[in-house]
């Protein structure tokens, strides 16, 4: 691939806020382009955006573009281990990490269309490990509380996930739909808002967060499906954003409520169950629970190599959320995901609550056959986004 001109332009997300977009344009005249999402409490270890997009759009113009424009590239390595080396930081705070996985994703698809590949074929390739295929499950984000939305519900994400490994990634979805289209109904005979939050989850005002996740047990049997066995419970506590974990889970200890959550609700998986420095509580939930219970690191692990190595050493999680904007190129994505995967780690490839209309992550997460695709309710258009590209990747087979 060899590119001739590579450049940013400033666009919105789904929040409104300005968001980066990258052009990659090859010698042939092949345009490709890639946008970067955000989220709304991003975690300590991420890596650092820079201040406002016009400085991503310099740093392209007057560094990245001038150090690729003229070259040629055979490999997603050869891109982003250039950008690395252009930005020179741990944490990426030199160029913004905003910055790098513009041009990282943008070069991915060029290089892919360069070579004739599809997005998928290319990812796998560059991913390097045979897959074993597995259904990719949905997580649909259909109540929102956190810092997603405006109500008073303390977690953040109440998720429900079609299990049934012989029905199709479109007829999942379709049972989402239909869990969420109950919920809408439910929740109006209980006079509650319908009002959704950041990912197109409704967002009523409820006694506890507890009540959430019953009602949800309600809208999937009221669908007409088994919980725990047509369709899983996921629920991300994101625990770093809740103010006070004790008065969350009070009169329980955090570590009890969430043994007995997950005894009384089919929670399949709890995400962020505790802050991202808090490795001993961590492990001493993988302990107790982690047997029967996936326990996701998102905060915790940042998509990130090194953070992901301390939680597999400590036993602290046995799950990690992949998210390639925190950790800001394709290819650190990839080794992070070999890492989790070599560990028995479940892989949740998951959006942000800003996101833009860019489908990336469900090629990616197709490619290296992740268990999960986390990207917010069947509502609004950026989340659509992601669940369509699958069943037009699905429909291709
Ligand atoms: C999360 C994400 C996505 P945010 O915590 O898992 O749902 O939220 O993008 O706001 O960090
Ligand atoms: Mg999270």
């Amino acid at each position: 691939m060899d590119i001739s001109r590579l450049y940013g332009i400033e666009i919105f997300d789904s929040r409104g806020m300005s968001t980066l977009e990258v052009h990659c344009v090859t010698k042939n005249g092949q345009e490709s382009v890639a946008s970067v999402p955000s989220g709304a409490f991003a975690g300590q270890y991420e890596a650092i955006p820079t201040k406002d997009i016009t400085t991503a759009i310099r740093n392209i113009e007057s560094v990245i573009a001038p150090a690729m424009q003229g070259k040629s590239f055979e490999t997603q390595s050869s891109v982003d281990e250039l950008l690395l080396s252009l930005d020179g930081t741990q944490n990426k705070e030199q160029l913004g990490g905003n910055t790098l996985l513009g041009v990282s994703l943008a070069c991915c698809r060029a290089l892919a269309t360069s070579q004739s590949k599809t997005l998928v074929a290319f990812i796998q390739e560059a991913y390097g490990v045979q897959v074993e295929r597995q259904p990719l499950l949905p997580m649909f984000n259909i109540i929102n509380g956190g810092a997603h939305a405006d109500n008073n519900l303390t977690f953040q994400e109440f998720m429900v996930v079609p299990l049934r490994a012989e029905i199709s990634f479109k007829e999942k979805c379709d049972q989402g739909v239909k869990i969420f289209h109950v919920l809408k109904e439910r929740l109006e005979q209980m006079k509650k808002s319908t009002n959704v939050g950041d990912e197109g989850g409704f967002a009523p005002e409820l006694n506890a967060d507890e009540e959430a996740i019953e009602i949800l047990v309600e809208a999937i049997q009221e669908a007409g499906y088994t919980p725990g066995k047509d369709i899983g419970i996921a629920v991300d506590i994101a625990a770093n954003g809740v103010p006070d974990l004790m008065i969350a889970t009070y009169p329980k200890r955090p570590l009890d409520y969430y043994a007995s959550i997950t005894q009384n609700y089919p929670i399949i998986v709890l995400e962020d169950p505790f802050t991202d420095n808090n490795w001993s509580d961590w492990q001493s939930l993988t302990t107790a629970i982690g047997s029967k219970v996936e326990l996701a690191g998102d905060d915790l692990f940042t998509t990130n190599q090194a953070r992901l190595k301390i939680g597999i050493d400590q036993k602290a999680g046995n799950s990690i959320s992949i998210k390639p904007n925190q950790i800001g190129t394709v290819s650190e994505t990839l080794l992070t995901i070999k890492m989790a995967v070599q560990a028995h780690f479940s892989i949740q490839v998951s959006h942000r609550s800003g996101e833009t209309e860019d489908t990336f992550i469900s090629d990616l997460a197709v490619a290296v056959g992740a268990k999960y695709l986390k990207a917010g309710a069947p509502n609004r258009g950026e989340r659509i986004a992601k669940y369509n590209q699958v069943i037009r990747l699905e429909s291709l087979k």
